[in-house]
């Protein structure tokens, strides 16, 4: 389904009185709004292929029906999800989970809804139907070299699907590791590994970049071989410039200081990009902001100072993406909700007051420090990110729009009620 111009305008009308009267604060803030606002017209986040459909766990799956069928129908729902909120105007594909088979027409059809391509993934974890090799002990790090020749062509197919549809950037996710003491040579491992990715580096074009993602655990249990941010990191800078780390804030053990962490890698020039999600316990692929929204928040608050630091473009630079697995919520209900939460935190960082809180550092007054933090934390920025959205030709709310055209109910009557969406 696609989203008549008409019915944002037509809904915006009937919010507008209220949303005038929350922005008032911020009109005689014009100094700090105005290049909020701005920023935040500019920030988009990409949206994962394989985050269009319900998810489920090991224990089951309960589908909600008008899931996307296709590639192009998964093209339609971020296409909607960008028309009501003008701030995910990215696709991220998982190959083979969404191969495009003809790419001219998929990347024309992604640019009708104002998409772009953001980085493609390959999938080095799961065996295929036609796989002549196993994963089963690993992919790039595998004592077989067969079996990491065949993850090294994969990635270097996945680069060319890539390049046809205009993306820039390769993430690589392994799932290697061990999962019992003895099972694996780290050094041997971390060798292989390091081998393998260099002949997927050498395969990069030129302007492209490569992101090494890590997790700390699952589906391996005991190691992983690119477990945490100093390995990914270590990857990165032995690969060269084109190759980053990627962080995704499910991928720590409990407790990580993550902001800390993005903090130092941006500092050294080596954060590349971004999962979103949130967790209570490990991977847990929530709704970002769901759980920690002052963690969130810590984090944009590092993400914009040393973006600043190195004058970075905010919106450009890094790649962001949000992955998560929905398993109780409508899968677009909850992207729009990760989105919002997502610019919140970021409008809230922006507003910090950097000068004060540098002030208060330098004299060792922890105090101050955290009031200025909490100062901008418990700022009610959602009348600017509204307000960003309205200029932008979005939604000044998505999800009551999208509750009120009844879009889960039209989508389930344009694709069925027991639909299963491709690739996951
Ligand atoms: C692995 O847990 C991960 O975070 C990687 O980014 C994968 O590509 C994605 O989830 C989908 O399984
Ligand atoms: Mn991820």
């Amino acid at each position: 389904m696609k989203l008549d111009p008409e019915s944002i305008a037509e809904y915006n009308q009937t919010q507008l009185e209220g949303h005038q009267r929350k922005l008032s604060y911020w009109t005689q803030e014009v100094a700090k709004a105005e290049p909020v606002i701005q920023k935040l017209i500019d920030f988009q986040i990409a949206i994962p292929s394989w985050a269009l459909g319900t998810g489920g766990t090991r224990f089951g799956r309960f589908p909600g029906g008008g899931e996307p069928r296709s590639l192009e129908e998964k093209i339609a729902d971020v296409g909607l999800l960008h028309a009501l909120n003008r701030a995910s105007g990215a696709i991220s594909l998982h190959i083979p989970w969404d191969i495009p088979t003809d790419p001219n027409a998929i990347r024309q059809l992604a640019a009708q809804h104002g998409l772009r391509f953001d980085a493609v993934n390959s999938n080095t974890f799961q065996d295929q139907l036609d796989a002549q090799q196993s994963y089963k002990f690993g992919s790039l790090q595998h004592t077989d070299p067969a079996v990491r020749r065949q993850a090294i062509e994969h990635n270097i197919e996945v680069i060319r699907h890539g390049v046809a549809l205009g993306s820039d950037a390769l993430t690589v996710w392994l799932s290697d590791g061990s999962c019992f003491p003895g099972q694996l040579n780290f050094r041997k491992a971390f060798d292989r590994t390091l081998s393998s990715l260099e002949e997927i580096y050498a395969a990069l074009p030129n302007d492209w970049k490569l992101f090494v993602e890590y997790k700390a655990f699952e589906p391996n249990f005991y190691s992983m071989t690119v477990g945490d941010w100093g390995s990914s990191f270590l990857y990165a800078n032995k690969l060269g410039p084109k190759a980053y780390t990627l962080v995704d804030l499910g991928h720590h053990l409990p407790n990580a200081n993550i902001e800390q962490i993005v903090a130092i890698l941006l500092h050294q020039g080596k954060l590349g990009g971004f999962h979103f999600n949130d967790s209570k316990y490990g991977d847990d692929d929530l709704t970002a902001g769901s759980i920690k929204p002052y963690q969130l928040f810590l984090i944009f608050t590092e993400l914009v100072d040393g973006l600043d630091a190195r004058g970075m473009n905010h919106a450009t630079d890094l790649g962001w993406m949000i992955d998560a697995s929905h398993n109780v919520k409508d899968p677009l209900e909850d992207l729009l909700q990760s989105v919002e939460a997502i610019q919140i935190a970021y409008a809230q960082a922006l507003i910090v007051d950097r000068e004060a809180l540098e002030d208060a550092r330098e004299a060792n007054d922890p105090v101050r420090a955290q009031e200025i933090l909490q100062d901008a934390f418990r700022t009610d920025v959602r009348p600017l990110v509204a307000e960003a959205r309205r200029r932008a030709g979005a939604s000044l709310n998505p999800l009551g729009l999208y509750r009120q055209l009844n879009v889960r109910q039209q989508l389930i009557g344009e694709r069925g009620a027991k639909t299963v969406t491709t690739g996951l």
